[in-house]
């Protein structure tokens, strides 16, 4: 279902045809680069803002980009010996959570440069100086997912940065589990599926033409999904349950006016509109995979962090589910591992 949405709101977006080629650009700047040029990040952990977990769920990140993503070696034809180049991987809302932990774990590993894409430059920049990420291995880019047209200025911004795509992790997202009515994206879209759906379905489908050009042996589309859009699970079956009916809101536009903001037609529902949001996102690289993984060699996946009930994300949650899910989810984790039926690869958070 949602792969047709997919396509519906594809038809919708106009995909402009590729920008110049700057190569030349791109390969003096990457070219030469050495791995013993990079500091260390300072993992000074009082600098950071997010717990052990944290590192933790990264891993997870970290283990799939870098286990196939392998700095590609160029030959500097110039001095006739082989570099190997950093890998050049943008992690959209990398402020905080999830995707500041996974900007600040590739950067430490020297061998990837981060484009933090988020929408509050100050707050990225001051969250990238406090997780000590060191300031050679990222740059920030603004980018405003609920803005279909900021969405292309950064694809623009990043085009003149010269910098060759290897990986793109779409990972930013909006939860509004408490709002009573829709609010909606600069184009009027219902502001989670607008955000954490469209604005990721344009970026993903405007940079696959970038990471056309690079030369990496495996490059990667990852998006973050959830366990709460799969209504085959115990969490994906607490109310409201994900469900994209027969598309007939997304087709009226989900403005909340003429058609419903809610992607099956219905009454508006701020946590459904996430987990719908996140089926799409699941679904969508689903689809991306089916279309273009053979002819562009992307492997293109959505991941589920296990459950990090401190992050940002909850935050315009009621007071009290705030208070209580974090000390929750640690008993539920570690009371099922006691019990031995903690299902080791979905479940993350009890380590
Ligand atoms: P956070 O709230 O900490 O991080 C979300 C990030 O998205 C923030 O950096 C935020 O920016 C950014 N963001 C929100 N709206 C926009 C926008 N319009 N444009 C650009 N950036 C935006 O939450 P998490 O780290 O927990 O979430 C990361 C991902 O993990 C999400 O996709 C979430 O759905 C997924 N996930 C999280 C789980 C969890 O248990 N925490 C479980 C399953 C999935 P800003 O800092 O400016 O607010
Ligand atoms: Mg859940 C036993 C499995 C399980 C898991 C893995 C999660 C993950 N949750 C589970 C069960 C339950 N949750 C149960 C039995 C309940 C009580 C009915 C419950 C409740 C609950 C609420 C109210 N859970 C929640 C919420 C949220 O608001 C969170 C949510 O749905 O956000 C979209 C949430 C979550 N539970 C999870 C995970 C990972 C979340 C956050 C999901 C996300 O960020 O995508």
């Amino acid at each position: 279902m949602a792969l047709q949405a997919a396509s519906l709101v594809s038809s919708a977006f106009v995909v402009p045809k590729e920008g110049k080629s700057s190569a030349s650009l791109k390969e003096s700047s990457l070219l030469g680069v050495s791995l013993s040029d990079h500091v260390k990040a300072d993992f000074s952990s009082s600098a950071l803002k997010f717990k052990r977990e944290f590192n933790l769920r990264v891993g997870t990140v970290r283990a799939q980009s870098m286990a196939t993503a392998t700095p590609a070696v160029n030959r500097a034809s110039s001095e006739g010996k082989k570099t190997l180049r950093q890998g050049c991987c943008v992690v959209t809302g990398a402020s905080s959570g999830l995707g500041l932990a996974a900007a600040k774990a590739l950067a430490e590993t020297g061998k990837w440069h981060v484009i933090m894409a988020c929408r509050d430059f100050l707050k990225a920049e001051r969250a990238a100086k406090s997780a000590g990420i060191a300031k050679e291995n990222y740059t920030i880019m603004h980018l405003d997912l609920a803005s279909l047209d900021s969405v292309r200025q950064f694809v623009d911004t990043f085009r003149q940065s010269g910098r060759t795509l290897d990986v793109l992790v779409c990972n930013a997202a909006v939860y509004l589990p408490t709002a009573k009515e829709p609010t909606f994206t600069a184009e009027g879209f219902e502001l989670s599926v607008g955000t954490n759906h469209l604005g990721h379905f344009l970026l993903s489908r405007l940079l696959l033409e970038d990471m056309k050009k690079s030369d990496y042996p495996s490059k990667r589309l990852i998006i973050v999904g959830s366990i709460t859009g799969n209504t085959n699970t115990l969490a994906g079956n607490v109310p409201p349950k994900a469900n994209l009916g027969d598309l007939r809101g997304l087709a009226g536009g989900l403005n909340g006016l003429n058609s419903s903001a809610m992607i099956d037609g219905g009454e508006f529902d701020g946590a459904k509109a996430y987990k719908d949001s996140k089926v799409c996102n699941m679904l969508t690289m689903q689809e991306l995979h089916r279309r273009f993984h053979e002819e562009t060699g992307i492997t293109f996946a959505s991941l589920y962090p296990g459950c990090i009930a401190t992050t940002g994300l909850f935050r315009e949650h009621i007071p009290l589910f705030r208070l209580l899910f974090p000390p929750f989810q640690k008993v539920h984790h570690q009371g099922l591992r006691l019990r031995g039926r903690c299902w080791k690869k979905t479940c993350s958070g009890c380590e």
